[in-house]
């Protein structure tokens, strides 16, 4: 898959009154250079229409585009991928939905998850939560920056990190050996969206700010 550095998650709860292909443009002028779509709470077909509009923003913008869980409405639209979780249908089985030149990515809460979803055939995980999240329900205990050092030691497939990251305490993440971060609030609920992006590809790039 083509690599990355800053992935944004859509999140509509934190911008009310604000159009989502219209954050998400702001994201990608920002420098966010993949993004998901991740909704659980409306009808397959809301679902699939803002699949379609987001498919139509990141492939204007020359960016990754995923899909969280729904792999109908990803294949439906032509997405570049999907992501699912540790709950959800196995990689094997998704792989064999979605065929080899879709990115399955898996969320991973433990290095036993991270060696299994590589061992699978996962194109990249997602190592969370850091810190304390509210923009997931299900989610399991921070796990903290102790995490993210074992699966940059050890993983040799593409990590992102996510939960409950800022722009005051991605530091830790990327000095914990984290190259790729993830965000849905900071980024999605931030006032100037596209320079909060601008300030995380900053840090991440380890430039003076
Ligand atoms: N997945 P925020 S944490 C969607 O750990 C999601 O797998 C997580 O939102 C995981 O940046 C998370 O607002 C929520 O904390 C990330």
């Amino acid at each position: 898959m083509k690599d990355f550095k800053l992935y944004a998650i859509t999140g509509e709860e934190f911008h009310p009154g604000k159009d989502l292909i219209a954050v998400m443009e702001e994201a990608i002028l920002g420098g966010v250079d993949i993004i998901q779509l991740r909704d659980k709470k409306s009808s397959k077909r809301d679902v699939l229409e803002k699949a379609r509009k987001l498919k139509e923003l990141t492939k204007k913008h020359g960016v990754t585009f995923i899909v969280n869980d729904h792999i109908d409405v990803a294949l439906a639209v032509d997405a570049d991928g999907i992501h699912i979780g540790q709950d959800d249908l196995p990689l094997s089985e998704a792989r064999k939905i979605v065929g080899e030149d879709k990115i399955i990515g898996i969320s991973t809460h433990a290095i036993e998850e991270a060696r299994e979803a590589e061992k699978n055939g996962a194109d990249y995980i997602g190592v969370g939560p850091v810190f304390h999240t509210k923009s997931k329900v299900d989610v399991v205990d921070p796990v903290t920056t102790e995490y993210v050092k074992q699966v940059a030691n050890e993983i040799k497939i593409p990590f992102v990190a996510i939960g409950g990251i800022k722009l005051h305490n991605v530091e830790q993440v990327l000095n914990a050996g984290a190259t790729r971060i993830c965000a849905i609030s900071e980024i999605v609920g931030s006032e100037d969206i596209k320079g909060t992006c601008e300030a995380f590809i900053k840090k991440i790039n380890r430039e003076a700010n």
